[in-house]
């Protein structure tokens, strides 16, 4: 798949290291709200293999609050077009905003990475007009009370049916279905058991034949499976990290780039067999 100036091949498992530019990020304490230490940050994921660097602005944390386009704006840009000027890294933009998309498609964004999955106003144009890879996220609700009563008549089914109504009304909007890529949203409006159900049954999204990304990396699942705080989630998380990638995911969104890159070239060594 092409990502802007970047080819990669996605047959292969790759890392999206996490460069959250929020405040109030519920894992590293907002250290790296500053244009330097998000570059510094950044440096660290790439040299440490990581083939994604997801730019993120808006805290999506269940039950966060809400920040404004112009604050998503002023955390994000300055990241984009610092990263693109300096790294061969594809940069993903973890965004809604349609306005905040199409800002970032002109100055080195390689990636959309929408946790709405385009359905904002105005978004699904946007993304057609920059003629770049999208990953659809399912979420259930929105991140104010998605963890309040998550509930499905069968999740597999219905985040199926989201990805096919997704991938739908992305051909409507005249993106080509070999730009998608499709994430269940660990975490987004669902419970330990419905979690720990998609993790295992990850196979039956690969019907869809597009690439699977996840993100796991220190969650609430894990704290809930091993009683510890997210701080101390990094076994944990590689080890949801390999079951993703033995079940078919091929870019694992993680905090911890180094370790976790790792843990997959000893899955990726094993496919390779
Ligand atoms: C607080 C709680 C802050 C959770 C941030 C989060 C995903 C994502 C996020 C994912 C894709 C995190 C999440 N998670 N994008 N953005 N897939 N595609 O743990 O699972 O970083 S935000």
């Amino acid at each position: 798949m092409q990502f802007g100036s970047i080819q990669l091949d996605l047959d292969r498992v790759h890392v999206m290291g996490v460069l959250n530019v929020t405040p109030d990020s519920f894992s590293d304490g907002g250290r790296f709200a500053t244009l330097d230490n998000a570059l510094m940050q950044a440096e660290s994921m790439f040299q440490s293999g990581a083939t994604f660097i997801d730019v993120g602005g808006e805290s999506t944390r269940p039950g966060a609050k809400e920040v404004s386009l112009q604050e998503e704006m002023d955390r994000v840009l300055p990241v984009v077009e610092a990263l693109s000027e300096t790294q061969e890294v594809v940069i993903s933009v973890d965004s809604s905003s349609p306005q905040l998309l199409h800002e970032a498609s002109k100055i080195g964004m390689g990636l959309i990475n929408d946790v709405r999955a385009l359905q904002r106003e105005g978004a699904l144009e946007v993304a057609s007009e920059t003629q770049l890879p999208i990953c659809l996220m399912h979420m259930q609700g929105s991140p104010q009370c998605m963890q309040e009563n998550p509930n499905y008549k069968n999740a597999i089914d219905d985040i199926s049916t989201f990805f096919e109504e997704r991938i739908q009304a992305c051909i409507g909007a005249g993106i080509s279905k070999d730009k998608l890529i499709l994430d269940p949203g660990f975490g987004f409006g669902k419970t330990l058991t419905h979690n720990l159900m998609l993790l295992k049954q990850l196979t039956v999204f690969e019907r869809f034949d597009l690439p699977l990304l996840v993100g796991l990396s220190r969650k609430s699942m894990l704290g809930q499976i091993t009683g510890k705080e997210v701080a101390e989630r990094l076994a944990a998380s590689l080890s949801s990290s390999v079951i993703a990638a033995m079940n078919g995911a091929r870019i694992i969104r993680v905090h911890d780039v180094e370790e976790t890159v790792d843990a997959l070239k000893v899955v990726q060594a094993m496919l390779d067999v």
